[in-house]
């Protein structure tokens, strides 16, 4: 695990690695609290960022492609496909192999429609850590530790909040896994 922190630490500038430390702090305490194993929760909540910095080179080299044409569409782009480069990074540089740890780096950004516990808390550790701050933040926090599921759903209407009044494209993941989590919340009520 220390090998695994100091090549994040050495790909990520100072901000972003104190912010997946953050993230590590955040999900692991999660973990404990739903009963989730640490190594799998140590590895994608390190990793979760771990291609936000790379250049368009790097990413044109993943093969994975978009309208990478001028800089504001790379930076949009590389806002929701960094999840995606760094699952590939996490399985072709770190040998990680596990599909959970790997979606869970994945979807980080977007969720999406029936996400597992692991992926809950790594989504979820990313808006709650520390160093975050915006409106309605402390109640998702504390709704954390009440209500996996709900806390989601209040994480992502300030993340949709936020892609509308900034006027961004809103990527059908984030749509689909909002949908998910409400139709559960639901039935859960139906059930009880
Ligand atoms: O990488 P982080 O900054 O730790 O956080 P993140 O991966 O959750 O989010 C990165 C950015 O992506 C953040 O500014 C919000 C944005 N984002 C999340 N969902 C969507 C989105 N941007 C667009 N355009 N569309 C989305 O659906
Ligand atoms: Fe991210
Ligand atoms: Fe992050």
């Amino acid at each position: 695990m220390e090998i695994l922190q100091n090549k994040v630490q050495e790909k990520l500038g100072e901000d972003r690695y104190k912010h997946s430390l953050n993230v590590l702090e955040t999900a692991l305490k999660l973990a404990k609290y739903y009963n989730i194993p640490e190594e799998e929760v140590q590895i994608a909540a390190l990793l979760h960022d771990y291609a936000k910095e790379l250049t368009l080179d790097e990413v044109k080299k993943l093969g994975v492609e978009h309208d990478f044409s001028n800089e504001d569409n790379f930076k949009m782009y590389m806002n929701l496909i960094h999840g995606e480069l760094a699952s590939l990074l996490a399985k072709s540089d770190f040998g990680i192999e596990d599909i959970d740890i790997l979606n869970a780096i994945r979807y980080h950004t977007t969720g999406r429609e029936n996400m597992s516990i692991l992926e809950k808390i790594i989504y979820l550790a990313d808006v709650i850590e520390p160093s975050r701050d915006f409106d309605k933040l402390n109640s998702i926090r504390e709704m954390a530790y009440v209500n996996l599921d709900k806390a989601i759903l209040m994480a992502m209407d300030s993340t949709l909040d936020y892609l509308i009044k900034t006027g961004s494209l809103i990527h059908i993941d984030t749509i689909k896994a909002r949908n998910y989590i409400i139709t559960e919340i639901t039935k859960r009520l139906i059930d009880e």
